[in-house]
């Protein structure tokens, strides 16, 4: 095992068009021209079976009461644990466009959802060495280009998200806030940066459940 590293997982989150997906992908690539194993994992995983189903509720064109599409989330979370356990294992570093936080917020702003439920089932996952949050300001979030027409895509519920992820974030370590208002070149040097910094922290350390 001696020389043996792994990868770091890192997870970024935020309300809709935080720029996640554009972060991950770039955070991804200039990892990779720094010659560190990188991939990108997503959630939710549209491509399975279970991300199928979940792909229709998202697009309104299936009707899943909140208890059971929420444990669909999860279960397509635990389907990818095995999978992302390995490549960790071997060093790979893989940066993750949302999570179980998405999961956890998303579920528990609706009525009836209780907060200690919904993080039940995300117990035993693998635990991320590093979440960004990232953080609009309502001018900017205005600014950004339309909603889609899936599910969520409003802003009242993207304003009790943004304040759900907020909340959560006082109460992790590991969590980074970063203000994401700037150009996408500004906000990936600060993630970048980090990251290049978490992975050489948690290369000896063990994988976290
Ligand atoms: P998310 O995955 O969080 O929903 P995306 O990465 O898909 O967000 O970005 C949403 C939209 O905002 C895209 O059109 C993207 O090009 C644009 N965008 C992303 N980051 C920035 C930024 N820093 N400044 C301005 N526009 C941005
Ligand atoms: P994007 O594919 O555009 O990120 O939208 N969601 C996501 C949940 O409700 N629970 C979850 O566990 C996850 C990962 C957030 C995906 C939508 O699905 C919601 C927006
Ligand atoms: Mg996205």
């Amino acid at each position: 095992m001696n020389g043996m590293r792994r990868g770091a997982l890192i997870v970024i989150e935020g309300v809709d068009r935080s720029g996640k997906s554009t972060q991950c992908k770039k955070l991804v690539d200039s990892l990779k021209a720094m010659s560190v194993n990188a991939d990108l994992v997503r959630f939710p995983d549209r491509s399975t079976h279970i991300g199928g189903l979940i792909d229709k509720y998202l697009k309104q064109k299936s009707h899943l009461c909140d208890e059971a599409i929420h444990l669909m989330f999860t279960a397509n979370r635990w389907e990818k644990k095995e999978e992302m356990e390995r490549l960790l294992k071997q060093g790979v570093t893989l940066v993750v466009d949302r999570y179980s936080f998405s999961g956890i917020v998303y579920s528990s702003i609706k009525k009836n959802m209780k907060l200690h439920w919904c993080q039940e089932p995300e117990n035993g996952l693998l635990r991320p060495d590093l979440v960004f949050l990232l953080t609009l300001s309502e001018n900017e979030m205005a600014k950004r280009p339309n909603f889609g027409d899936e599910r969520y895509e409003n802003t009242e519920t993207q304003e009790k998200v943004a304040k759900a992820f907020l909340d959560m974030s006082r109460e992790q370590g590991d969590w980074e806030v970063v203000p994401a208002d700037g150009t996408i070149e500004d906000v990936h040097k600060v993630l970048l940066e980090r990251a290049v910094k978490k992975i050489a922290e948690v290369e000896r350390k063990s994988i976290r459940n």
